[in-house]
């Protein structure tokens, strides 16, 4: 959804002179357009969710933003030098993966974002569903092209967690652990989800498209019987409702900047931070993975992100992916 032309020129004179009145006059001398339809763009804005006070004498004056994806809202508060720059913002879509991989078959240019307030097939992994209410939540995917073999792809879903991670927790408050390998949970409960896609030759990767799942004002009512008792949100967690624009230029931040950490120095400075935030290791846990399920202490990762566990017999297996379920009593 794109604010065009003379809404979008409004939008920013407001923006700039943020907590003053501009005249109507100005706007329509500035724009050069009537007055009538200044006044017809400020309408359309406030439908929108942009809250504009209109004073006889005075003009207008932005009083608030609305929380949503809009581009020009996203890039206002955006810190990054390259991720999202390159930015598409829907109302909906079926999967932000799928677009996403879309326009890089396309040859989008790394650090693209495709970001929707809601998907209609939402995905996890193995072609599971992924529950994205309207509005509520962050769901977004993004396109990297890392010079790397593809093995370390994986690497990227750990990165991912601990960028999240630490968004969350700087700006919420609230601590999530991470699970191995794509999860974020809080009180035992899943709070996001990651899934990384790749393409790939056999030793180098044409891009990794990493989709992101954050519940963030879902309430209990939104997750239905199934996920009831293993979903969470920020909103359940912490009994209040996030913001979640600043929620995501922070998410892009951390992102941006391990990214960039892992590019120039490798794969230990993220699994330093993933240890320090994970809640995996140490406990009794079931893996699940391609060719077996393997129960065990969970003991480390490896220096390429792999998850080694060990078994009844002392014997230590090594999990390049795999779901985990972790079980406190063993
Ligand atoms: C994941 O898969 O956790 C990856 C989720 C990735 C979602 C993002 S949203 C943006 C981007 N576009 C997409 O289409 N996907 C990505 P997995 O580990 O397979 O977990 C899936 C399981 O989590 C489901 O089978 C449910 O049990 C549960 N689940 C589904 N929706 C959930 C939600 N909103 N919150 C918590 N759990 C959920």
């Amino acid at each position: 959804m794109r604010l065009e032309g003379t809404k979008q020129q409004i939008l920013e004179l407001l923006r700039n002179n943020r907590g003053q009145y501009v005249s109507g006059e100005e706007l329509s001398r500035r724009l050069a357009v009537s007055r009538a339809a200044v006044w017809k763009h400020i309408r359309a804005l406030r439908q929108e969710g942009y809250q504009i006070e209109a004073l006889t004498r005075r003009g207008y004056c932005l009083k608030s933003t609305p929380d949503c994806f809009y581009p020009e809202e996203v890039t206002a508060g955006l810190v990054t030098s390259w991720l999202g720059r390159n930015l598409y913002c829907f109302d909906e879509v079926g999967s932000t993966n799928q677009v996403a991989k879309e326009l890089a078959d396309g040859g989008a240019p790394e650090g693209t974002v495709v970001i929707a307030e809601s998907q209609s097939s939402g995905r996890g992994r193995r072609g599971r569903s992924w529950l994205s209410t309207p509005y509520k939540g962050i769901w977004f995917s993004l396109i990297l092209r890392p010079r790397v073999a593809p093995a370390r792809a994986c690497q990227l879903t750990l990165l991912a967690a601990v960028a999240t991670a630490v968004a969350v927790r700087e700006l919420t408050g609230l601590p999530p652990g991470i699970k191995w390998p794509n999860d974020l949970l809080a009180g035992g409960r899943k709070l996001c989800g990651i899934l990384t896609e790749i393409k790939a030759e056999i030793d180098l990767i044409e891009y990794v498209v990493l989709g992101i799942g954050l519940n963030v004002n879902l309430e209990a009512s939104d997750f239905g019987p199934e996920l009831k008792s293993v979903a969470t949100s920020l909103y359940l967690e912490l009994g209040r409702k996030q913001e979640r624009l600043p929620l995501f230029q922070k998410i892009m931040a951390e992102l941006e900047t391990w990214y960039e950490c892992w590019q120039e120095k490798g794969f230990a400075p993220v699994r330093r931070a993933w240890k320090e935030a994970n809640i995996t290791l140490g406990c009794p846990v079931q893996v699940n993975s391609w060719q077996e399920v393997f129960q065990g202490l969970a003991v480390d990762i490896d220096a390429e992100g792999a998850l080694l566990v060990r078994g009844a017999g002392g014997e230590i297996r090594r999990f390049n992916s795999g779901e985990v379920t972790l079980s406190p009593t063993g």
